[in-house]
């Protein structure tokens, strides 16, 4: 079979280093994840794009290199988006290559109709950088510009309109290379760069119910080595407090806070390390955005305790409606989180203090998948005192 655009592509990404992908279909980008499996790079196709955008964050924050992601054009970026604006944020190497309608402009499915899925509109408004690939003559330039940027540790993205990904390579008119200056750039190739920790363990006392007691708890149970996802919400603070001044690592998005991001970072992050222990300690609210993707940890029997505080609200707003009338709207509806994951084969335990966390943890399969659920206060004051103070700074 004759190569296409995407051969090239995914020839050109595994020699420069990438071994590992995530991602998801969808008719604009489908040649670039099969051209990626004959590269012989494992593909992980994550429950939504969003998962698959967490998932390369997480992989490309445990690994210290870039992470790759793929998706479609249309409703495949729109849920790319909490990633790439997250990427931005917080500085994640990411390269993001997404398909386009192709250039012939004809409407196909799900190209969002005649108003179009305004992409490169959206990418733009974003301020996220990349390049636009219009010609096939101009990928090899333009992959070694965003992989500059991502050497540099900032995210970028290549968008690539799906009848070019699937032309033939070499293109026509030999492989010369047009001026670097014909591309059209969403945003200038800049940003924050990210910076590299070491992941040293600690053995701390067990001490009674609260967020930042669960975390006690969790660091006294889980093996030194242990690489730590914290949520957004109460989960992510207490994580916070307790690893200050311990020389511990905490994987979060301390700028953007995107719910349920910690779940598909720890699942990128185990396919990184699949021998290391990994623990993602998140809220029912932000459970119920990526819940889903335990799925994906199943599937790939990652070694992941991914631990689950039920509080039945969104710790933030409750406080800040408290007195409202509007308080209600703060609730997350209840939800037998146990079943949930046993539908998707995930081992899961309830436990109802910190006291019973280690001999649950023992009782679980040893080396995960596997979810630990507990109840937890609706505001804890150890944890939203600071938190409020930190909200209103902000403002
Ligand atoms: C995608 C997304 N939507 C909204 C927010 C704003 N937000 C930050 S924390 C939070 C509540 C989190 O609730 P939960 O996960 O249950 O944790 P809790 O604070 O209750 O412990 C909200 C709504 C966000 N960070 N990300």
């Amino acid at each position: 079979m004759s190569a296409i655009v995407a051969d090239h592509l995914a020839r050109s990404l595994a020699a420069r280093g990438f071994d590992r992908c995530f991602g998801y279909l969808g008719h604009h980008i489908d040649p670039l994840p099969q051209a990626l499996l004959s590269q012989g790079m494992p593909v992980v196709i994550a429950a939504s794009e969003t998962g698959a955008g967490f998932m390369a964050q997480g992989w490309s924050m445990a690994s210290a290199r870039a992470g790759l992601v793929f998706c479609g054009g249309g409703p495949g970026l729109a849920m790319l988006i909490p990633a790439l604006q997250a990427a931005r944020a917080e500085g994640f190497p990411l390269l993001a290559i997404i398909g386009q309608t192709s250039t012939t402009g004809l409407p196909t499915f799900q190209d969002t109709g005649a108003l179009g899925s305004r992409d490169r509109e959206l990418l733009d408004a974003l301020q996220f950088p990349g390049l636009q690939i219009s010609s096939p003559l101009e990928l090899p330039a333009g992959l070694e510009l965003v992989c500059d940027a991502l050497a540099a540790g900032r995210p970028a993205a290549l968008t690539i309109p799906a009848d070019i990904l699937a032309a033939p390579w070499p293109a026509a008119g030999g492989e010369s290379l047009p001026p670097r200056l014909g591309f059209e750039r969403h945003h200038q190739l800049t940003g924050p760069v990210v910076p590299a920790d070491p992941f040293p363990g600690a053995q701390q006392p067990i001490e009674p119910c609260s967020y930042r007691a669960v975390v006690r708890a969790l660091l006294a149970s889980l093996p030194s080595g242990t690489l730590w996802f914290g949520d957004a919400g109460q989960a992510r603070h207490a994580m916070r407090m307790e690893f200050e001044g311990r020389g511990l690592r905490l994987f979060d998005c301390p700028q953007s806070g995107p719910m349920g991001w910690a779940i598909a970072a720890a699942i990128g992050a185990a396919f990184h390390e699949p021998d290391r222990p990994v623990c993602c300690f998140t809220g029912d609210g932000s459970a119920r955005m990526q819940a889903h993707e335990w799925a994906t940890a199943v599937q790939h029997q990652l070694p992941i305790t991914f631990v689950l505080a039920v509080n039945g609200v969104l710790g933030g707003p409750y406080e800040r409606m408290q007195g409202s009338g509007a308080q209600g709207l703060s609730q997350v509806p209840p939800v037998d989180w146990c079943a949930l994951a046993a539908s998707m084969g995930l081992p899961a335990c309830r436990v109802e203090g910190t006291q019973e966390i280690a001999a649950a943890l023992a009782a679980l399969p040893p080396r995960g998948p596997r979810l630990l659920e507990l109840p937890l206060p609706a505001l804890d004051p150890e944890v939203v005192a600071p938190y409020s103070l930190s909200c209103s700074a902000s403002r």
